[in-house]
């Protein structure tokens, strides 16, 4: 299936967080979300050295592939390619998305981090494959970024269709059903699956409810 397909089936994105995960469990937290449905994961190593985020990122990939899930690798378009991965996700600070795209080609996925509609809207008129937009809520995985609250969401999700808006931040199962109930069809949850006693049965849950099971 085209990577493009696969993410428009993509109800919940998982991330393999280095900030939760020890070098050593990277592959176990990976294949966990895996059975639990995840069908795009994402690598993010913030703070670690470029060469251990890359041997990080060879690691992942092919436990990603041989699941048919969407490898994502965030910050670094060169580690992205040179290790097979399907995409690269930035943030607000890494500049135009056409210099990514010129740089990744067309076949590669790229994603942005938004924090406003103005930025949602502006990531998706630049070309991005899908966004994260938030933090929804307070998020001890994004210290210091100001929570946005559930008031955007619907709006951003109308204006946008069916585009993939994935909404981030200080989700849990807790209050993702409010988080539905102000619109959002798409969810990436970091720290409550990583820590949960039994991450691939609450992906799964998150999964069923969001796909209205
Ligand atoms: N990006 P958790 S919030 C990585 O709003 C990230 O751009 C965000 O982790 C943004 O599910 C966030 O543990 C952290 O809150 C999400």
């Amino acid at each position: 299936m085209d990577r493009r397909e696969i993410l428009a089936g993509c109800r919940l994105y998982g991330i393999v967080d280095m900030g939760y995960v020890s070098p050593d469990h990277a592959e176990e937290a990976a294949a966990a979300l895996i059975r639990g449905g995840v069908r795009i994961l994402q690598l993010r190593a913030k703070g670690m050295p470029e060469e251990d985020v890359r041997m990080l990122a060879y690691r992942l990939q092919p436990l990603c592939c041989e699941a048919g899930c969407l490898f994502i690798v965030n910050d670094y378009p060169e580690i992205a390619m040179e290790c097979g991965a399907d995409g690269v996700h930035v943030g607000q600070d890494d500049g135009a998305l056409k210099e990514v795209r010129k740089m990744i080609g067309e076949g590669m996925l790229v994603g942005r981090s938004t924090h406003s509609p103005e930025q949602a809207l502006a990531a998706h008129a630049e070309g991005a494959d899908y966004i994260g937009f938030g933090p929804l809520f307070p998020t001890g995985t994004k210290p210091g970024r100001p929570a946005i609250g559930l008031d955007d969401v619907c709006r951003v999700g109308e204006a946008l269709g069916d585009y993939p808006v994935f909404c981030i931040g200080g989700i849990n199962g807790g209050s993702l059903d409010r988080v539905m109930e102000h619109g959002a069809r798409r969810v990436v949850i970091v720290s409550w699956l990583l820590l949960h006693e039994d991450p691939a049965g609450a992906a799964r849950d998150v999964i069923q409810k969001l796909e209205g099971r």
